[in-house]
């Protein structure tokens, strides 16, 4: 699906967290770096998950991807609409069969509307 208005993704990442406080011992200062690395590569992806409720429309397993009639997304602002997602993990085609209603988890990636989860 192509939105007309585009998103800008504002990734703040400052430059300030490389600033490191000069005081401390040499083990507080270690601690510290390696706790920031770990919550800057588990915020983004979070961020950026996105969940729908809908009805299936059509699968298709073979290229990846699965057409959704989708309610209202608030965190993207997407009005109700059928569009195709790609399909991140083939084994989730098991719970997405022609007419069924689901929820799912995306992501953006890149030109795409993936989903990772479904409920
Ligand atoms: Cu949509």
């Amino acid at each position: 699906m192509k939105l007309s208005t585009s998103l800008p993704l504002i990734l703040a990442l400052s430059a300030s967290s490389l600033a490191i406080a000069q005081s401390g011992d040499m083990k507080d200062m270690d601690m510290k770096g390696k706790e920031m690395g770990k919550m800057a590569q588990g915020a983004a992806p979070m961020a950026n998950s996105h969940q729908a409720t809908g009805v299936v429309k059509a699968v298709n397993p073979a290229k990846g991807t699965v057409t959704l009639a989708h309610g209202p997304v608030q965190s993207l602002q997407w009005t109700a609409m059928t569009m195709r997602f790609a399909v991140k993990d083939k084994a989730l085609f098991d719970q997405l069969a022609v007419g069924k209603q689901v929820t799912v988890e995306f992501v953006k990636q890149d030109v795409d509307y993936v989903v990772t989860a479904v409920k």
